[in-house]
């Protein structure tokens, strides 16, 4: 697509504004990006890169002093709330906004599958393209695990699908975004200092199937109801039988024959099942058999942050769950234990409180000791039901956990809510975890 000569802005200077912004300036568009952070705290070899490429970069209070009426249409960045003043001047002069995921949509000609839901998304999309790769369907993981599509669709590449993770915040600035499949993993309440209710969140997400037609596919969770989308859809579930991949005796079964044994992967717990069950859905769709499948996901290695033991330590395991960003993953985290669990939590206030994990907690966790924005508000919602207190850092949190654990024990850091009160992301906060677990003394 040509945007010769259209004067565009582009909302955000981070990973998705820079690879909008490239994207248009290669197809011919004048284009400007708008960012309110102060230009010292963004990153200098990405705004000197843009502008070296001719591309005109505005930072700090300027950004939302520009004119709008100048510009064609304006690309967003998924982590830009449409309500800013950023975002609501274009919004409030019906200058036409999308998305990043959007524009790169627009820009590519091969099939996505498009990887949702609350939690899984990474594993599911990065298992997914390695399985593709390793059967000889070409592809990449991109989208909200880290590779922008835009920046995809600039490389141009060859490839034979695209394995595309996509948020909510990504889905909700779409037009014609049309995944042949969209894996919807499940659902649960998060992002609620961004939507006002849950239901506008799943609402966010359900778009994934907005243009979808009967040709395509959608793979579900089948404890999950989806009565009106259009594609042919196929169901998956680690707990219950209805379902077109279901558990039977430890194996993942479809059609009545055992197509993978979870327990030859390394990947544990029944969220992981499945992402296995999604997985294989989506390479039988793109004609795959399941004997060809099931080499590359047993020798698929789990990433980092998402119950990754860090250390054993006088028989204490210490487990890095930094990934868990919501109180669903938090719950999967806690029902993989045997042990008797030492749990550290907490972070930024994302407006959602921890009181229904309280019987889970009551039953599974020996001790908590509390971080962040939100230690005191969590110390209350499970106040009477677990010994609890509120460390200072991440390590005194660490320190504290030392002392209170007992051999045979696990120490999980799952915050259950997001890095951004205390750390970079959450792959700093759990690299920083990662580091002080390894100077404990022995
Ligand atoms: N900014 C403003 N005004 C604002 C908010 C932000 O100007 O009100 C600016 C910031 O100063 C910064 C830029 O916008 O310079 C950041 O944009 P962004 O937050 O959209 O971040 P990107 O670097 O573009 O990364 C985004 C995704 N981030 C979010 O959705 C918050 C990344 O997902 C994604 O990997 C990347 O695009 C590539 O597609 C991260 C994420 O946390 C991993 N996603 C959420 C999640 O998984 O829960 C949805």
């Amino acid at each position: 697509m040509s945007y010769e000569n259209q004067n565009v802005a582009v909302l955000g200077a981070g990973l998705s504004g820079t690879a909008a912004a490239l994207l248009l300036k290669e197809e011919g568009a004048h284009v400007t990006v708008l960012d309110d952070a102060e230009e010292k705290n963004l990153l200098k070899s990405s705004i000197e890169n843009l502008r070296t490429q001719g591309i005109r970069v505005v930072c700090g209070a300027e950004a939302t002093k520009l004119a709008p009426a100048s510009y064609q249409f304006a690309v967003l960045s998924p982590g830009i709330d449409p309500t800013t003043q950023l975002a609501s001047d274009f919004l409030s002069r019906k200058i036409d906004i999308i998305g990043e995921l959007e524009l790169g949509w627009r820009a590519i000609d091969v099939p996505v599958i498009a990887v949702t839901g609350t939690n899984g998304k990474t594993t599911t999309t990065e298992l997914l393209a390695q399985m593709l790769n390793a059967c000889g369907q070409r592809t990449i993981a991109c989208g909200n695990i880290g590779k922008p599509l835009s920046e995809v669709a600039r490389e141009r590449e060859i490839y034979d699908v695209l394995t595309v993770e996509v948020s909510s915040f990504q889905l909700e600035t779409i037009r014609t975004f049309h995944p042949s499949i969209a894996i919807w993993l499940n659902f649960a309440p998060d992002h609620l200092d961004r939507y006002r209710s849950v239901g506008e969140y799943r609402a966010a997400k359900l778009r994934a199937f907005e243009n979808q037609t009967k040709d395509d596919v959608a793979i579900v969770n089948a404890l999950d109801n989806f009565a009106a989308i259009r594609p042919r859809q196929i169901t998956f579930s680690a707990y219950t039988h209805r379902a077109d991949f279901r558990l039977s005796e430890g194996a993942i079964v479809y059609d009545g024959k055992t197509v993978l044994r979870p327990s030859e992967t390394k990947l544990r717990g029944s969220h992981n099942v499945e992402n296995l069950m999604a997985t294989l859905a989506a390479g039988m769709v793109r004609r795959l058999s399941f004997e060809q499948m099931a080499p590359p996901l047993r020798a698929y290695e789990p990433r980092p942050h998402r119950c990754e033991l860090v250390r054993e330590i006088g028989g204490v395991d210490y487990i890095n769950d930094s990934k868990a960003t919501n109180l669903d993953a938090v719950e999967k985290a806690l029902l993989a234990q045997t042990k008797p669990v030492v749990l550290i939590a907490g972070g930024k206030d994302k407006g959602f409180t921890f009181e229904p994990l309280r019987p889970l907690v009551q039953e599974k966790v020996r001790s908590t000791i509390l971080i962040g924005e939100m230690a005191e508000r969590i110390a209350r919602d499970w106040s009477g039901a677990v010994e609890a207190e509120v460390a200072r850092s991440l390590a005194d949190a660490v320190e504290r956990a030392h002392d209170r654990a007992r051999p045979g024990d696990v120490v999980l850091f799952s915050p259950g809510t997001s890095s951004f009160d205390m750390f970079k992301s959450y792959a700093d906060r759990g690299d920083q975890f990662r580091v002080l677990v390894q100077a404990l003394p022995k």
